[in-house]
């Protein structure tokens, strides 16, 4: 098996890896953990791993909506990243982040502020900040290589995808399998707000889903008991650690600090919760699936 060393890096987020293994890749979730978009110097353990244990419970979940990239994360994954790393199909991205918004949080409560609207669709008037939306809604982005991604109507989408056939089956494939996921999260007490879908072709001109899907790092997990329209919410998964980092006086810019092993401790918590909770699995099950 080869080392993730000696594997040709594809392309790095600030929390995962994609390395070319040839025929397929390799998908690397890290336990870094980024708050306000900044990366801390202290890794959650095991975060990598619920993450992609979560991506691999949706994609099983949802395969029957639309064919996913998913092809193993026990053959073909080094032993240093068992648990972490997800073998997946090559795709051919499409050049388009696929946003589906369950309730009114983050740039599209702003740009509703400010218009009315998010990504061009008009909502009712009176909507509050974190307001569950009448139904969800497909509010696409561009894939920005640095800074943040900017919000396109469908019409943009459709450009940039180059088919309005294919941009409204993104829509509708991405609403589906939001739905699907945000209902059987919200059943067990975690509220999906909204999530972020990479869809791409495969060799066939399959439209496949791709990236990670509906883990905490591309959605907003708000913990259900705790839900309240009219302010923000706090996150299921993150909110210890942003509550420590403003408590230190930290003005959100590089470098976030080092966060206390308390912390850290009830982060590791909070995400083996959500697993359980999702995936109604021991964390040390998924852990035994993945060994090496
Ligand atoms: C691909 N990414 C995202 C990324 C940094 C993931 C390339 N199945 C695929 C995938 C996937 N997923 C990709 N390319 C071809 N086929 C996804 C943006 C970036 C770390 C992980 N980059």
């Amino acid at each position: 098996m080869t080392a993730i060393s000696d594997l040709p890096l594809l392309a790095s987020g600030k929390v995962r890896e994609i390395y070319d293994l040839g025929d397929s890749l390799l998908m690397v979730a890290s336990d870094r953990i980024s708050t306000y978009d900044v990366v801390h110097p202290t890794p959650i353990p095991d975060k990598g791993s619920v993450l992609t244990g979560l991506s691999t419970f949706w994609f099983e979940l949802t395969g029957n909506l639309v064919a996913n990239h998913f092809i193993s994360v026990t053959d073909g994954v080094p032993t240093e990243a068992r648990g972490r790393g997800m073998v997946v199909r090559k795709l051919r991205m499409l050049p388009v982040e696929c946003v589906v918004r369950g309730y009114l949080s983050g740039s599209g409560w702003k740009d509703y502020q400010r218009t009315g609207a998010v990504s061009g669709i008009q909502l009712p008037e009176g909507l509050q900040e974190s307001s569950q939306l009448p139904e969800p809604i497909f509010t696409p982005s561009t894939k920005a290589e640095v800074g943040h991604d900017e919000a396109i109507d469908f019409d943009g989408a459709a450009d940039l995808v180059g088919d309005r056939g294919l941009a409204e089956r993104l829509r509708d494939v991405s609403l589906a399998v939001y739905q699907a996921a945000a209902d059987h999260a919200r059943a067990r007490g975690i509220i999906l707000a909204d999530t972020k879908f990479e869809f791409g072709l495969d060799d066939a001109g399959t439209l496949t889903l791709g990236d990670e899907v509906c883990t905490p790092d591309s959605s907003r997990f708000w913990p259900a008991d705790e839900y309240e329209a009219g302010r923000a919410q706090p996150s299921f998964d993150k909110q210890f650690v942003r509550d420590w980092a403003s408590s230190t006086g930290w003005d959100r810019n590089p470098p976030a600090p080092a966060i206390p092993d308390e912390i850290v401790a009830k982060t590791r918590e909070k995400y083996v919760e959500a697993y359980e909770r999702i995936t109604e699995h021991a964390f040390e099950d998924w852990q035994r699936r993945t060994q090496a």
